[in-house]
């Protein structure tokens, strides 16, 4: 069966943001639609989510591979224009809201050039880490392969702690840059990593204070109460 499509009504933009039904608990509040969610309460644009199932039902149909050609969570669509890679959509929005993205070049590149950082010299670390701890705890090469791995990520974090120093966020303001950076570091909770590094466990706090990070962390959670198996309770 494919996602069940929200209806479109009236004539004011249509922004639908995929997500998933249920998630285990371990991973409840980490689903990287809450990414878009955030950017898109912080930019004030209304959205509606279309909630898919794991697995062959809805994730891995035809017409949500034609969305998400991985068949990952999340998709976009607005008005049409189907989105995916929460960095993209994220971008997308943020070029519609001054709270998100400066208005000067320089301003600008600089967010961009954080957004990239977390994505692709801050994420695959955390998530390296997140492999091991998250989804193959007992395994014996897991175990092995940890100390590395923290290593490695405490490497970055040490670097990006040091560029932070003691500004509020990575430019001074809040910029896009900070949604997904603190959505990064969020990956490190269940360990004491981020602990390790007062001023960025500051930052994400200071990050995740943010009523459009509260609103959209209520949002993805709200259908992991509402669909969780008799035997699993949603905790965040
Ligand atoms: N680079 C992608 C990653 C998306 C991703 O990893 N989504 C996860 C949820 S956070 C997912 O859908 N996992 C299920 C799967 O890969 O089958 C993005 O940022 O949008």
């Amino acid at each position: 069966m494919a996602p069940a499509a929200a209806p479109r009504t009236g004539r004011m933009t249509m922004i639908r943001v995929s997500a998933f039904r249920w998630v285990p608990p371990i991973v409840q509040g980490l689903v990287r639609d809450l990414r878009v969610r955030w950017a898109l309460e912080e930019a004030g644009l209304p959205y509606e989510e279309f909630l898919i199932s794991l697995g062959p039902e809805h994730q891995r149909t035809p017409e949500y591979f034609a969305m998400q050609p991985f068949g990952q969570v999340p998709a976009y669509d607005e008005d049409g224009l189907v989105m995916f890679e929460s960095g993209a959509i994220v971008l997308h929005i943020a070029e519609r809201s001054e709270i998100l993205m400066p208005t000067d070049p320089v301003g600008r590149a600089r967010a961009q050039s954080w957004m990239f950082a977390a994505l692709s010299s801050i994420e695959p670390f955390i998530v390296n880490l997140a492999e091991v701890d998250v989804f193959s705890p007992n395994e014996e090469w897991a175990k092995l392969r940890r100390p590395g791995v923290v290593a490695m990520a405490q490497k970055r974090l040490q670097e990006l702690s040091t560029s932070l120093g003691d500004k509020e966020y990575l430019e001074g303001r809040f910029t896009v840059g900070d949604l997904l950076m603190s959505t990064v570091l969020r990956i490190l909770r269940g360990t004491d990593i981020l602990e390790q590094f007062p001023n960025l466990a500051a930052y994400r706090g200071r990050c995740e204070a943010r009523p459009a990070f509260e609103k959209a962390l209520a949002a993805q959670l709200a259908p992991f109460a509402a669909n969780a198996p008799p035997a699993a309770n949603a905790t965040a």
